[in-house]
């Protein structure tokens, strides 16, 4: 525990629940070698979170928090979504953006820092669902990619919008039917990693959220590569089980399951992205 980036009012600390507490007592801020190990001990998001109970966006959360190298120094950018929903349960600087313009506030927010603090390393994520990264905010976030924005963008991929009630959106898959969207998709899913890569990321990694050591390793990839060459990608698969009809418990094997199809692992490293990550493993950061 290092810089106080979450510092509890003295005065008020007596009637503030135990739990937010444990975001400043349970922290893992400082330690260049955090990560999901930490988990059983840390405290990164509250348990009385607002997302559905088993909801794979709060593990997701939870891995993310966990691996980020830099929380002191780094800022989320979010959209509005069922994913925005954690934000003011968490102890990190958050930026709430508007729909779809989150990869655009990103960039603004990581060239501004890079001008006022030339000397300091400050990550910048968006984390944002499918419905705001592929769909209505498609533009914003392939043109980050093109301008080389050295900002890290991971998708929340629940195949919905969910926090609008279950309308189908681009990386729905084809033939589904969802409560507000009932003749069933037309189309087949779009395959975000790929335009990722073919619009100038350096890392792009699909996967679903189901093992935890995994999330860390590529969160950790991309936020250095990112920091270092530029614009990397992590398209996580998080199902909404409200909207697919599955009980809280089922997240799990709903993800291992979808990890044998259309979630299997896929890492893509550009040469640039190569090098960090060796000199990273050399450092023995991952
Ligand atoms: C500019 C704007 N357009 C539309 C909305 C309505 N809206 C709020 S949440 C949401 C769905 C979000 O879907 P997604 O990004 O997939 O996140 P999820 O809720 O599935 O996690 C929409 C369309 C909004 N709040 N602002
Ligand atoms: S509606 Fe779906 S995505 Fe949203 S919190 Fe509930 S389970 Fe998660
Ligand atoms: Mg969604």
């Amino acid at each position: 525990m290092s810089i106080n980036i979450f510092k509890i009012n003295e005065e008020l600390r007596e009637f503030i629940p135990q739990e937010v507490i444990d975001l400043e007592e349970k922290a893992t801020w400082g330690n260049p070698k955090r990560g999901v190990m930490d988990l059983p001990y840390a405290k990164e998001l509250l348990e009385e979170h607002s997302l559905c109970a088993g909801c794979p966006e709060s593990m997701a959360f939870r891995y993310i928090l966990a691996s980020l190298p830099n929380p002191e120094d780094t800022i989320i950018v979010n959209s509005t979504g069922c994913t925005s929903l954690v934000f003011p349960h968490i102890a990190l600087h958050t930026v709430h953006s508007l729909f779809g313009n989150q990869n655009a506030v990103a960039s603004g927010i990581k060239r501004t820092l890079e001008w006022r603090f030339p000397d300091k390393v400050k990550d910048v994520i968006v984390l944002a669902g499918d419905g705001a990264t592929v769909d209505i905010g498609l533009d914003c976030t392939l043109q980050s990619f093109f301008r080389q924005e050295k900002i890290t963008t991971i998708c929340f991929d629940n195949e919905v919008y969910a926090n609008t009630g279950g309308q189908e959106s681009g990386t729905t898959v084809q033939g589904h039917v969802f409560k507000m969207a009932p003749k069933g998709k037309q189309w087949p899913k779009v395959p975000m990693w790929q335009l990722a890569i073919d619009s100038g990321c350096h890392y792009v990694v699909r996967m679903s959220v189901s093992s935890p050591k995994k999330v860390e390793q590529v969160v950790k990839k991309a936020i250095y590569v990112a920091r270092e060459v530029g614009p990397t990608y992590l398209h996580f698969y998080t199902p909404c089980i409200l909207e697919i009809g599955l009980n809280s418990d089922d997240a799990l094997m709903e993800m291992r399951d979808k990890d044998k199809e259309r979630f299997k692992f896929f890492e893509y490293v550009s040469p640039q992205a190569e090098e960090v990550i060796a000199k990273k493993k050399e450092e023995g950061l991952l």
